[in-house]
């Protein structure tokens, strides 16, 4: 099973909360402040892995929490930091943001890594707002909590060189004359469903074939798997067009050769520019007159150059990959896709959302409530205190009483419920 598309959940770990203690020893009844932070959230991380060819272990998992930072604890005890996860995928993953689909990362080159979500904030604890004027704080802060993502990950296979060519064309048996690929072979079209890759060695250089299967005519239109694995032919340095010259399945070659290459330019004019070498093959099929004859007419309507090769016979192969590794010495790589500048992990701290529930409380939530709430701990009565202040002073109570908040009305905020007096 091939998979080169799929949408997946992250999220990095929320930080661990700061803790309230006080010191307590034989010798001093209230020594002070002692709550340590708490620990950092794991971060997501993808890399780029070059053993890795496909998604496809992402139909088993789709959902990848980081850890949560520990809580912080007495005598200053910190949290501990939250385990970061590593996403390994294929070279040429694309991460795409689901909600915005802009692109957020393109990962490349092997070992290439992008930290997608970056863990929670750990709170302080109480040792840290011990000031001249506040001999005793009886609070801490909560971990910053991280809000799950979706995000898509495409794979645009980077190979340097593409094979392409109607089914039955001799693809794969090409493929496994050149590489340590080993792809299935058979006499009937669309025996390979999937791109296969290889790594093919020549005089000590090595480079990398993909096998792009399915392409028919229409396949820009969504005719056959052509199109769905085209975008695996985007970022290869020089296309291998393979023709079947010896017509077995009763098709005109001329006529083949110029199918495929219509469907290449519709599906993207880019492909135009990508060095093409044209591949006859099957020439032990045919007898020298019917070969010559052929030849001469390609000649004549194209006058560019080509190969003849017979994956059976061998007749042809050693002169094609020495061609290929000849051209690719020109060729420069294909660069990375252009990301724009994109806060994929772009905290809210801005937003006040309120909401009426079934029984008519006024439900407040948002970035904002949610960096605010956490340097408040509710049960400690000088906490709530400021805590009701600052309900005036950023401007909720004024929001609440544009939606009618009015005296004996509830409102809850996170886990505080609470009634509202003028
Ligand atoms: N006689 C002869 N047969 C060949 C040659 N190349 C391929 N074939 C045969 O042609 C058939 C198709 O070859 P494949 O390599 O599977 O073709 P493909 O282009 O990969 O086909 P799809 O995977 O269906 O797209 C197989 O039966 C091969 O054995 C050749 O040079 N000479
Ligand atoms: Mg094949």
């Amino acid at each position: 099973m091939f998979l080169d598309k799929t949408k997946i959940f992250i999220k990095a770990g929320n930080g661990g909360n700061g803790s309230t203690s006080f010191l307590h020893t034989k010798q001093t009844a209230d020594g002070g402040p002692d709550g340590g932070d708490g620990g950092k959230g794991g971060d997501i991380i993808f890399k780029a892995n070059k053993n890795l060819n496909t998604l496809y272990n992402f139909r088993f998992q789709k959902k990848f929490y980081a850890e949560n930072g520990g809580n912080g604890a007495q005598r200053l005890r910190t949290g501990s930091n939250g385990k970061d996860i590593v996403i390994d995928v294929p070279c040429g993953t694309v991460l795409i943001d689901a909600e915005s689909e802009q692109v957020i990362a393109d990962l490349y080159e092997n070992g290439m890594t992008f930290v997608a979500l970056h863990g929670g904030k750990g709170g302080h604890g109480n040792a840290f707002y011990k000031s001249s004027i506040k001999k005793a704080p009886h609070f801490s802060q909560l971990g910053e909590e991280t809000k799950p993502k979706q995000v898509i990950l495409e794979l645009k296979t980077i190979a340097d060189v593409g094979l392409v060519g109607f089914p039955n064309a001799g693809k794969s048996t090409l493929l496994s004359c050149i590489s340590n690929a080993n792809p299935k072979i058979a006499n009937y079209p669309f025996t390979t469903l999937y791109p296969n890759l290889g790594v093919c060695e020549v005089k000590g250089n090595t480079f990398v074939v993909a096998d792009i299967p399915g392409l028919i005519e229409g396949a820009s239109e969504g005719q056959g798997l052509g199109h769905y694995f085209l975008k695996h032919i985007e970022r290869v340095r020089l296309i291998l067009h393979l023709v079947d010259i010896s017509q077995s399945d009763g098709r005109d070659f001329i006529d083949d050769y110029e199918k495929i290459n219509n469907e290449l330019m519709l599906y993207n004019e880019e492909l135009r520019k990508t060095p093409q070498i044209v591949v006859l093959t099957k020439i032990d099929l045919i007898d020298k007159d019917t070969l010559q004859e052929r030849e001469a007419l390609f000649k004549e309507k194209y006058n560019i150059e080509y190969f003849k090769i017979s994956g059976v016979t061998h007749t042809g192969i050693e002169e094609l990959k020495l061609k290929v590794l000849e051209k690719l010495s020109v060729i420069p790589k294909k660069p990375p896709l252009k990301v724009e500048e994109y806060d994929f992990d772009k905290k809210d701290k801005e937003s006040i959302i309120i909401t009426r529930d079934d029984e008519g409380a006024f439900v407040v939530s948002g970035g904002k409530i949610d960096e605010f709430i956490r340097g408040i701990v509710l049960s400690d009565t000088r906490s709530f205190a400021y805590f009701q202040t600052r309900l005036e002073t950023m401007g909720i109570i004024d929001l609440l009483k544009e939606k009618g908040l009015k005296t004996g009305d509830i409102i809850k905020i996170k886990d505080t419920v609470f009634e509202y007096t003028e």
